[in-house]
């Protein structure tokens, strides 16, 4: 029943600075005073040191990939201590690269991990696919164990995640390269074209059925830019046509009320490019309605599993 927080202010994995204040801005929108409000006990554990390089060798390969290295191995560190004590790790980005620590080490816990992708990519580039050199691109790739050899083994060698434990819920900008994986894995995807037909309240009753039987932790990891840029405008990569702040919310109630979701990152804030820490406000609404948040009468702590 205890919720533990990192921070990890890390903006290598892509090119615009800001998104390294990304966890300062989720603090100060009144994290961790509105999950004790739900009956919480919160533990901040601070931030993650994150190494910035001196120069940073955009257009040689994978952009920063020895600093993301470090940092992500640092995370993984903290984020199994967290697990092991049996508390709810949730991680506060930084660019989606710090989703490589996260997802290694939830799936050091659990061979059957599930986990849910909340993104407008399906971040499953590779050096080789992917267009930009950004290693924010590359995370979900990185924890099936496709890509850049020293990523893949953060944690230990293994894939972190099995193809038919993943859902993406949310994507609308998909890279040559990601169609094809997707395709050759069978990973389950609800695009926008989806979440438009069947409504949400569909595609999150199939991804809970999806997971819910064959998996016992699920990790969320939940991109901001998956909100549309109206809702959440905070983000490096804004997409048109996202989902919006009331279907999130009735997406994360739905994770709530089905008690699945043992760990999560909210990553991609980036308060420079905000308005007023909106994105940030929107980010805390959210978390608080998957941690059971309700209009009427919010259940306490002691009767979920986290
Ligand atoms: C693009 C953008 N697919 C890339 N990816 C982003 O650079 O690989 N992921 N923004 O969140
Ligand atoms: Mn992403
Ligand atoms: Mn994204
Ligand atoms: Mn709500």
């Amino acid at each position: 029943k205890n919720i533990s927080i990192i921070g990890v202010p890390m903006d290598l994995g892509q090119i615009r600075r800001g998104v390294d204040m990304g966890p300062s801005a989720v603090r100060y929108a009144g994290l961790s005073e509105q999950v004790e409000e739900l009956g919480y006990k919160v533990n901040d554990k601070g931030n993650i040191p994150v190494e910035r390089p001196a120069s940073s060798l955009q257009g040689e390969g994978l952009t920063n990939l020895q600093a993301i290295i470090q940092a992500s191995t640092h995370l993984a560190a903290v984020f199994s201590e967290i697990k092991q004590a049996g508390d709810f790790p949730l991680v506060l980005g930084g660019d989606h690269s710090v989703s490589i620590g996260s997802v290694a080490a939830a799936g050091m816990h659990d061979e059957n991990l599930g986990l849910i992708w909340y993104d407008a990519h399906p971040d499953l580039n590779t050096e080789e696919t992917s267009p930009s050199g950004n290693i924010h691109g590359m995370p979900l790739a990185v924890s099936l164990g496709i890509g850049n050899q020293q990523l893949t083994s953060i944690g230990q060698k293994l894939p972190k995640v099995k193809p038919e434990n993943i859902v993406i819920v949310g994507a609308r900008s998909i890279d040559e390269g990601e169609k094809e994986c997707i395709k050759k894995h069978g990973i389950k995807t609800f695009t926008m074209h989806d979440i438009d037909r069947l409504g949400m309240t569909r595609v999150m009753e199939k991804t809970i059925e999806y997971l819910k039987n064959k998996t016992s932790n699920v990790h969320l990891s939940f991109d901001l830019d998956s909100i549309d840029p109206q809702d959440a405008p905070g983000v490096g990569t804004p997409v048109l046509g996202g989902i919006s702040y009331r279907e999130s919310h009735l997406a994360f109630e739905m994770l709530s009320e089905a008690d699945i979701i043992t760990s999560a990152d909210i990553v991609e804030v980036n308060p420079i490019l905000d308005q007023k820490n909106q994105t940030a406000h929107v980010a805390v609404e959210l978390i608080t309605s998957l941690f059971g948040k309700k209009l009427l009468y919010s259940p306490s702590p002691e009767d979920k599993k986290i």
